[in-house]
């Protein structure tokens, strides 16, 4: 029997990643060569997604990463040039400080992330406190909490849970990061209900419809494979989730291992595998997993079978400030 690859689908990027880049691009394109001043065409604040390769492909073409707008120099801002705000979004102190240096923003927060911020100030205006489930320094995490610090308390696992003390009377909600496991969540909320039964939960789940699209499709593949390798790099919160949903549904047969290309691959990974499951994150280029698919072939894996669990059609405009330019 020839050796088989499954690919996944829904894989790779989703509506949000795919402006964040789009964003960048389109302000590189509208760039014409090197500014006599020496200055970048962009300016982006942190990853723009959390892909090593995107990132080094939009530096190789021009774009300037920065850990924080203090590190933007004065002449940058006074000549106009664009500062990107990453997918992950912003908290309220980052956007105050680039209104008080008057820098060019251009934001490409996922709308999707958007809403979460919008329902942080909703519900802290009708009075509630905020549990948030989210990865404590991620940069989604802390734009959330960064709306009202003093009402959104942040829990990462169930355990977390017991640390938390509010009496009958405070009015609660839950929301959370946008890519996590939603198995996990799962256990964290009904932890959250056993010891706050009043608790509400969110209009909608904030989980969102790429990241559980992504989960689902994984476990199916990862039913029928021996060994799964899924592409995303280390700091993408849902490439690592996706990792762990694999290893979860493969059990005692195999393992999951994420990587960020073909060349971060073992061959010994795949000794005495027959099918391995692929997938990748929701920042991660298609060009990565064609890369990990070509190496597989190079190891017998002729035969190449897709699962899809749902077909994906969501699209966001890009921000306000460059539509004219496209
Ligand atoms: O999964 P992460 O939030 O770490 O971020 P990326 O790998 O950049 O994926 C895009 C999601 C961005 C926001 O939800
Ligand atoms: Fe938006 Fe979801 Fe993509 Fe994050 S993973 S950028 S929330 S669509």
């Amino acid at each position: 029997m020839a050796r088989r690859i499954i690919l996944a689908n829904p894989r790779g990027f989703c509506a949000g990643v795919d402006r964040a880049i789009q964003t960048v691009d389109t302000i590189l394109k509208a760039s014409h060569g090197p500014r006599p001043d020496g200055l970048p065409p962009v300016y982006v604040r942190r990853q723009i997604v959390h892909n090593r390769h995107v990132v080094e492909q939009l530096a190789a073409r021009g774009a300037v990463f920065v850990e924080e707008l203090d590190e933007i120099p004065d002449e940058a801002a006074a000549a106009g040039i664009p500062v990107v705000f990453s997918a992950h979004g912003v908290s309220p102190a980052v956007q105050r400080e680039a209104d008080r240096r008057a820098l060019a923003v251009v934001d490409a927060t996922c709308p999707l992330v958007g809403k979460v911020h919008r329902e942080v100030l909703r519900f802290v205006r009708e009075g509630y406190e905020i549990v948030y489930i989210g990865h404590d320094g991620h940069d989604e995490a802390v734009g959330v909490v960064g709306e009202s610090p003093e009402h959104v308390h942040l829990i990462e696992h169930a355990a977390d849970v017991d640390k938390l003390e509010f009496t009958p009377d405070t009015k609660l909600v839950l929301l959370t990061q946008t890519t996590l496991s939603v198995d996990e969540t799962a256990d964290v909320i009904a932890a959250l209900q056993r010891r706050f039964p009043w608790i509400e939960l969110p209009p909608s789940s904030d989980i969102c419809y790429a990241t559980s699209n992504r989960q689902e499709a994984v476990k199916l593949v990862a039913q029928q494979a021996d060994c799964m390798v899924v592409v995303g790099s280390a700091n993408s919160s849902n490439s690592v989730r996706l990792m762990e949903v694999a290893n979860e549904a493969l059990g005692a047969r195999g393992e999951a291992h994420r990587v960020d290309d073909a060349a971060e691959m073992d061959p010994a990974w795949f000794d005495g595998v027959d099918t391995v499951g692929v997938s990748s994150g929701a920042s991660v280029p298609d060009e990565l997993v064609a890369g990990v698919v070509e190496r597989l072939r190079g190891l017998g894996f002729s035969e190449v079978d897709t699962v899809e669990t749902i077909r994906e059609n969501m699209h966001f405009v890009l921000p306000k400030e460059l539509r004219a330019q496209r």
